[in-house]
């Protein structure tokens, strides 16, 4: 009845009330006052749900009438971070539910911190991945974000002594309310065998694969809620399964335990995310789990295409697919299979429709990240995609001595297969051959990318190349995140047009100087930085003073980054206040956030030294007043979300070169944070935006960078040509930190006085006095209340609507499908 159908949709607060309540008692069996906080959770999320699920439908169906061109977003990792006020935001009725939660007496905080987020993802190219489809959602753009869902996502990182300890991410175990599994929407992906030549019935020579095993795909649905707009998207994961006809009956009768082996096997393909910097370890799996998802996700498009078209001619018209970063490549060569094999398309097409479907990110310059894989590993899982790879390879290199006359210098540089120490699958240079185009994710990136790792591929191809600099939804990281600066900009602005288009904060630089909104803004900062002190103060048993400035370093914590630089500084400062405790100084409280791979030892020790250096200084009354140090545990999206909105000074300090963007830097300064930073990444074109004055620059370029390691760079020498930063460096090494042991933090000093290969020393004094800057700044604080308000105001570009806009009409070509909300 009409009336059902207001409970079950209608976004009043009597409807979310009645329909509450319902869900309460229909999908949990429980009335209010006996609900867990869980119960009331899943009723809430089901709630927010059933409002999308109409528009949801919606949107497949309008999308499929009028065969626009759809992107398939291919990620090994989504970071979405919590649904539920994300999802209540995009509707528009955060006000109503908890107008609509109060009446039934809740706790509507606590609702909504009882999510468990789902953490399918690394950090940034992950949560990117997550922005860009809540941009896709938003513009109207029809898409679907393909992945995998692991049952375990990255791990859940607490401290024990001072170290980093692991725990298990079991984000499924009180259940998912926001996915809808699709036990039929299933596809067979299979492993190892071999491949036989037969002719076909036309007479013609195909190949034929006959794996060794077959696992099965499950989908799962998430809806993407678009914000503002009708338009609802589809995240679709995909679970490994045992076959069905792998029941134990009727498969390898009398092999009991070897049947339940084989069923463990296929459902351990995504059973774990795997952490970012993890050298070598299980790498077969994680070719397994690339292969996987990517076979299902081509396979399930197929399926669209047939049931639509009834043919693959046109397949590259209807899907647009991005591959974020190598993971995902083995797509070039599954496409080409699927079609061939499958499908019986001769060579030349399918190759026209593989290169023109796909497009390729590169998100790292890191060595060590690019990623190839051991012919020998192919051979052994994936016989039919080597001779596919070897045939690809062979054609391109003919291609490129045409190109190229008679340079087999660079034949060898170019090559799929890389021969110089056992024989590799090059990754970046599959994906790059078999794509139409090919982009970097900052401007400074994109030029190093063409300059350096594929400049052959750049000189042969320059048309292929492209820059589309990072965003971050203003969505999440603004109104979910930061509802005070949310409801300030909308006040100062006169309306919410900025939360879909960002550039309109643009209207806040004429009130920059304004004393009334400043004090406003100010407050805003403040009670921000309240929020994250008592919670700090819960977690930590330290509650930091709201009235310090909060320099806040969150990221992955990884030696390129350099957290190390900054707790050079922190030494630094400990030893000026001992030596003179009337020095003139802001004070100021440290905070860090950040995992590090379980494996890397360096990464590790960083956190311990974080959390040594914190716990001498934090008591030493002497200093205490003006420099405090705090590690936040288990930083992921949920706690970023607290960060963000309390950071004073944002610290973005990567060896220039390294960081390929960076995303944190856009939402530290979206939320009012200044940068101390170098330029690298996004940086240079955040300062840009900014301006000059309202951003701290220091330390080497990238070009200095490169001469001054040409040059054969010494950092003993910087340590020992700088008593200031000899100290700091002693101090650490003394055990002062580490209860006398002089060789907990060795192989951190040693390594930075011998080797140094992030030059750190090089940039530290560059930093310290930048730092310096800082210091005086902050106590000066119209001054810094202005350049607060202008880095907000100038971030319109890096709203991920803008990356988007940029991909939908340079390199996808897709247009809006509008749905009405
Ligand atoms: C792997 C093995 C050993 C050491 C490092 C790695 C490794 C490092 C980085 C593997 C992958 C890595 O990159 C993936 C990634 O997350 N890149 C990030 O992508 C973001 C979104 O584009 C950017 O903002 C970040 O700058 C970039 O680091």
């Amino acid at each position: 009845t009409a009336e059902q159908q207001r409970t079950r949709t209608g976004l009043d607060k009597d409807a979310l009330k009645r329909a509450y309540l319902d869900n309460l008692f229909y999908l949990r069996g429980r009335f209010l006052e006996v609900a867990t906080t869980n119960d009331l959770y899943m009723a809430a999320a089901y709630t927010v749900r059933d409002r999308m699920l109409a528009r949801w439908i919606k949107s497949a169906q309008t999308y499929k009438d009028t065969n626009a061109r759809t992107v398939c977003y291919l990620s090994a990792e989504f970071l979405l971070g919590p649904h539920l006020l994300n999802n209540l935001v995009n509707l528009g009725i955060t006000d109503t539910a908890r107008a609509a939660g109060e009446e039934l007496e809740l706790d509507f905080e606590a609702i909504v911190e009882a999510e468990e987020e789902p953490g399918l993802g690394n950090g940034g190219l992950g949560r990117l991945a997550a922005c860009y489809m809540d941009s896709l959602a938003t513009l109207q753009i029809p898409a679907i974000g393909y992945g995998i869902r692991y049952e375990f996502g990255i791990f859940d990182q607490v401290i024990v002594d001072g170290w980093q300890s692991e725990r298990g991410d079991t984000w499924l175990k009180s259940g998912n309310p926001w996915e809808i599994p699709r036990p039929k929407l299933s596809f067979p992906v299979g492993f190892g065998g071999h491949t036989e030549q037969y002719t076909d019935e036309h007479g013609a020579l195909r190949m034929r694969w006959l794996p060794s095993m077959v696992v099965n795909g499950m989908a799962y649905d998430t809806p993407i809620m678009g914000y503002g707009v009708g338009n609802v998207n589809l995240l679709r994961l995909w679970k490994s399964e045992a076959p069905e006809s792998f029941d134990f009956q009727a498969f390898n009768v009398g092999d009991y335990y070897g049947a339940v082996h084989a069923k463990m096997e296929a459902e351990t393909i995504s059973k774990v995310l795997y952490p970012n910097d993890e050298p070598e370890a299980g790498k077969a799996l994680r070719l397994k789990q690339q292969y996987f998802f990517v076979s299902c996700s081509l396979q399930d498009m197929i399926r669209l295409e047939l049931n639509n078209a009834g043919t693959l001619a046109h397949f590259h018209e209807k899907f647009a697919v991005q591959l974020n970063d190598t993971h995902p490549s083995l797509a070039v060569a599954e496409l080409m299979r699927l079609l061939m094999d499958e499908y019986l398309m001769d060579w030349t097409r399918a190759w026209e429709i593989t290169r023109n479907a796909c497009h390729f990110t590169n998100h790292t310059l890191l060595p060590e990240a690019l990623e190839t894989w051991s012919v020998h590993l192919f051979e052994r899982l994936l016989p039919r995609h080597l001779q596919i790879i070897y045939e690809i390879n062979r054609r391109f290199l003919d291609e490129v001595r045409v190109h190229f006359f008679a340079d087999e210098a660079r034949v060898a540089r170019m090559s799929i297969i890389d021969e110089s120490f056992g024989r590799r699958i090059r990754m970046a240079h599959l994906a790059a051959v078999g794509s139409k185009a090919v982009n970097g994710v900052a401007a400074l990136h994109t030029d190093l990318l063409k300059s350096t790792v594929m400049h052959d591929f750049y000189e042969m191809w320059p048309e292929k190349f492209h820059n589309v600099t990072n965003g971050v939804t203003p969505r999440r990281f603004i109104a979910v995140s930061n509802p005070r600066l949310a409801r300030l900009i909308t006040e100062a602005c006169g309306d919410d047009r900025w939360l879909r288009d960002l550039a309109c904060l643009k209207q806040l630089e004429e009130q920059a100087e304004d004393h009334g909104l400043q004090a406003q803004w100010r407050q805003v900062k403040t009670a921000a930085k309240q929020d994250l002190a008592n919670w700090l103060g819960e977690r930590t048993g330290f509650t930091p003073d709201p009235q310090t400035l909060f320099d806040v370093q969150a990221k992955r914590i990884h030696e390129y980054k350099r957290q190390h630089l900054s707790l050079l500084h922190i030494v630094w400062l400990y030893e000026q206040i001992k030596q003179n405790p009337n020095v003139e100084l802001t004070p100021r409280t440290f905070i860090f956030g950040g995992k590090a791979a379980p494996g890397y030892f360096m990464a590790k020790l960083i956190i311990k030294l974080v959390n040594a250096v914190g716990e001498v200084i934090n008591n030493d009354p002497q200093v205490s007043g003006m420099l405090r140090v705090v590690f936040m545990p288990d930083f992921n999206v949920k706690n970023g979300q607290r960060l963000y909105p309390a950071a004073d000074l944002s610290e973005q300090i990567s060896m220039a070169g390294k960081e390929a963007s960076g995303t944190g830097n856009m939402k530290f300064s979206m939320n009012g944070a200044l940068t101390i930073g170098t330029l690298d990444g996004a940086n240079v074109e955040i300062r840009d935006e900014v301006g000059h004055d309202n951003f701290f620059l220091f330390g080497l370029t990238a070009p200095e960078v490169h001469q001054r390691q040409a040059e054969g760079y010494r950092p003993w020498e910087v340590y020992h040509g700088n008593e200031q930063l000899k100290s700091a460096v002693d101090l650490i090494a003394s055990g002062l930190f580490s209860h006398g042991d002089t060789e907990l933090f060795r192989p951190l000093t040693d390594n930075l006085i011998h080797s140094d290969p992030f030059l750190v020393l090089a940039d530290f004094q560059a930093y310290v006095d930048c730092q310096r800057q800082v210091d005086r700044a902050y106590r000066a604080p119209h001054h810094w209340d202005r350049m607060s308000i202008l880095n907000t105001a100038r971030m319109g570009k890096f709203s991920s609507d803008r990356s988007i806009q940029d991909y939908a009409e340079r390199i996808w070509g897709v247009a809006p499908v509008p749905i009405e909300a």
